[in-house]
C-alpha cells in the first residue's frame, strides 16, 4: 500500500484569525507531515513484511521493535498528524453537550479536564503528543507520548483528540511559548465536535 498525505479538512488559510497562519500550515502539513509520508513509503516499498498492511497494522507490527524503529517513527506520526488536522478547526473550542457531560462525569468538570490537558501538553518534555483518550475502562483519559508515541501502539485506549506539541507546531505562532500555544489550542482551536464524534463511535 502506498500512503498519501490526507487534504486538511479545512482551507490552509482558515485557521490565521484563531493562531494558526497559513505558513504553520503550510510548512507543518505541507513538509513535515508530508516527509513522514514519503519516508515511510520507501521503507515500506524496501520490507516485504510490511507490503499491503494498513497504517495501523504497521504501527502495532513496528512498536518496540528495535529493528523497525524508522518505520514506527514515520507510520505513528502520519497517524499521529491525520488525527491531528481533524482535531483542528476553524471554529474550534466550543463543547458538545454529550462531551461535557462525559467530561463532568470523568473529570469533574471541563475546566478540570482542559487543566490536565494542559499539564499532560507542558509536561511532555521534548517532542510528542498530548492526548483525550476512551480508555479501555470506558473513562476518558488525558495523556501523553514522546516523539511518534501514539495510544494506538500502546493499546492504552482509542484517541478522540490530539494536540501535536512538537516545536514545529507552534513555533512561528508563538515562538517559543507552548503554554500560550496550547490555551489557545483548548479555547479557540479544538475539534471537540469531532471528539464527541469519536466517542460516539466508540
Ligand atoms: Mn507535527
Amino acid at each position: 500500500m502506498t500512503f498519501t498525505l490526507p487534504s486538511l479538512p479545512f482551507a490552509p488559510g482558515a485557521l490565521a484569525a484563531r493562531g494558526m497562519c497559513q505558513e504553520t500550515l503550510e510548512l507543518h502539513h505541507g513538509k513535515h507531515h508530508q516527509a513522514y509520508v514519503t519516508a515511510l513509503n520507501g521503507l515500506v516499498e524496501k520490507n516485504d513484511a510490511l507490503k499491503g498492511k494498513s497504517l495501523e497494522q504497521i504501527i502495532t507490527l513496528a512498536h518496540g521493535r528495535d529493528d523497525l524503529v524508522g518505520v514506527f517513527n514515520n507510520a505513528g506520526q502520519h497517524w499521529n498528524h491525520s488525527l491531528f488536522w481533524n482535531s483542528l478547526a476553524p471554529n474550534g473550542g466550543g463543547m458538545p453537550g454529550s462531551l461535557e457531560k462525559k467530561l463532568t462525569g470523568d473529570f469533574g468538570s471541563v475546566e478540570k479536564f482542559k487543566e490536565e490537558f494542559k499539564a499532560a501538553a507542558l509536561g511532555q518534555f521534548g517532542s510528542g503528543w498530548a492526548w483525550l483518550i476512551l480508555d479501555r475502562n470506558g473513562r476518558l483519559k488525558v495523556t501523553k507520548t514522546g516523539n511518534a508515541g501514539t495510544p494506538l501502539a500502546t493499546g492504552e485506549g482509542k484517541a478522540l483528540l490530539v494536540l501535536d506539541v512538537w516545536e514545529h507546531a507552534y513555533y512561528v505562532d508563538f515562538r517559543n511559548r507552548r503554554p500560550d500555544f496550547t490555551d489557545n489550542f483548548l479555547a479557540r482551536l479544538a475539534n471537540f465536535e469531532f471528539a464527541a464524534a469519536q466517542l460516539a463511535a466508540a
